[in-house]
């Protein structure tokens, strides 16, 4: 069976279903192909941070509604240095910015319950999606639904399939150049229906490793904490993360965390990922198709939605303005932004984080930065402009 559309999108998480409304709002016809099923997709525990400039884009794709009603505001996040906390106040050192906490299983959610809304092409369970004569100006996609194979005719491709999807290697390697950097520890993540510990997200420095207080609602926490990459989640019942969130917490906090049973429990690890360029022909990526952050500075899914507001602005300008400068630029507009993103995560993680090769003098040097962070508002203002996301204007002077 084959069809025809405009733009091609594969993969529904945040990157594909935020390019395709705002295709659709801009008047382009698209089709999102996903390999997994409806319930698996809203399924996926993650982010939980969404900087302004994806509130705006989601304002702009017209599925606010629910996150401007639930949507934390978070005008502020602590940083702790071996159980002492201390405020980085977002909202008066950016001047007035600040994130909204709303967990990407809702914005995935608001996404899917749009497409559905208006009947849009949203084909979940394809199987075997193929990209084919991307470097020619007629590229299709074929893939296998409901036991039909089917093609898909079109003008443009977008790879919005995540770390392990096959948009990405569809670049050839002749092409293709990517960055790695692979951390020795990955995070235990846990969700528990228990009021959080504070008003605000808590990143803890610790000897004994990493933790992070967050949350979903006031009445739903998320907890991480660092493990190392050997280890099993089984190894890891409820009340061992407790305890191990209580000792790194510390003292002031530990006593106000709310204990429960996990609702949902997982181990990721961490990596930084650059894949260049973001563009190859017919075919463009955006999202952890091109990149990867470790979630330390809360970057992912932001740097998805900007890399889908930067790419469905040029698409827009293609079919309406008739310029191609946008869909020309794409690339190395993305990239700008993407590579301070994984500078800011990767920063973040050094300073939060125990390496097992930590000597005594790496730990001085964080001790030392922590310490000079919680004296100097300078300081604060390059943390706290990095955290709420950084103007589009820093990357475009690149
Ligand atoms: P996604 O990976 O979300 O979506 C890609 C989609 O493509 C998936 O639905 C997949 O099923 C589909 N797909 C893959 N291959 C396909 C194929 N061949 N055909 C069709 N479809 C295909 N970010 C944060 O900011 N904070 C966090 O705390 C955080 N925690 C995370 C925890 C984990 C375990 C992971 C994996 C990531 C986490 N992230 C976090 C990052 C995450 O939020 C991503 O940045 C975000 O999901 C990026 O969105 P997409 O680019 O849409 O990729
Ligand atoms: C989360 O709530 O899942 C979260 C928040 C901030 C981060 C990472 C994850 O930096």
């Amino acid at each position: 069976m084959q069809s025809r559309t405009q733009v091609a999108i594969i993969g529904a998480g945040p990157a594909g279903l935020l390019l395709s409304q705002l295709l659709h709002v801009g008047g382009i016809d698209c089709v999102v192909l996903e390999r997994q099923t409806q319930s698996h997709v809203e399924a996926r525990i993650r982010a939980g941070v969404l900087e302004p400039g994806t509130v705006e884009l989601l304002e702009r794709a017209g599925v606010a509604t629910r996150l401007q009603r639930e949507g934390l505001p978070h005008h502020g996040f602590h940083l702790m240095l071996d159980g002492r906390p201390f405020r980085i106040d977002m909202h008066a050192l950016t001047g007035g910015r600040s994130v909204t906490v709303y967990g990407q299983t809702e914005v995935t959610h608001d996404l899917i319950a749009a497409h559905q809304a208006r009947g849009a092409e949203l084909i979940f369970s394809a199987a075997d999606v193929r990209l084919h004569a991307v470097e020619s100006d007629a590229p299709f996609v074929t893939f296998s639904h409901d036991g039909m194979q089917r093609r898909i005719d079109c003008d443009y491709i977008v790879g919005c399939d995540g770390y392990h999807g096959v948009s990405r290697p569809s670049i050839p390697a002749s092409v293709l150049r990517s960055f790695e950097r692979v951390y020795p520890f990955g995070w235990l993540g846990l969700l528990a229906d228990v009021p959080p510990c504070d008003e605000e997200l808590i990143y803890s420095n610790h000897a004994r490793g990493f933790a992070l207080a967050s949350m979903r609602s006031h009445t739903r926490s998320r907890y991480y904490v660092q493990v190392p990459l050997s280890e099993k989640l089984e190894d890891w019942p409820d009340d061992r993360i407790w305890d191990e969130l209580a000792l790194r917490l510390g003292p002031e906090v530990a006593p106000r965390m709310t204990r429960g049973p996990s609702i949902e429990k997982s181990i990721a690890p961490l990596r930084s990922f650059v894949a260049e360029p973001m563009r190859y022909g017919r075919l463009f990526l955006a999202g952890d198709a091109a990149h990867i952050v470790p979630p330390t500075g809360a970057k992912g899914l932001n740097l998805a939605a900007s890399d889908v507001g930067i790419l469905a602005e040029a698409f827009i300008d293609a079919y309406r303005g008739g310029s191609l400068a946008g869909l020309e630029t794409y690339s190395s507009r993305a990239l700008a932004r993407v590579w301070m993103a994984e500078r800011f995560s990767w920063w973040f993680t050094g300073l939060t984080h125990r390496f097992p090769d930590m000597d005594e003098f790496a730990r001085h040097m964080q001790v030392a930065e922590l310490n000079y962070i919680r004296a100097s508002s300078h300081a604060q203002t390059v943390v706290a402009e990095n955290y709420v996301g950084l103007p589009l204007s820093y990357s475009c002077s690149s």
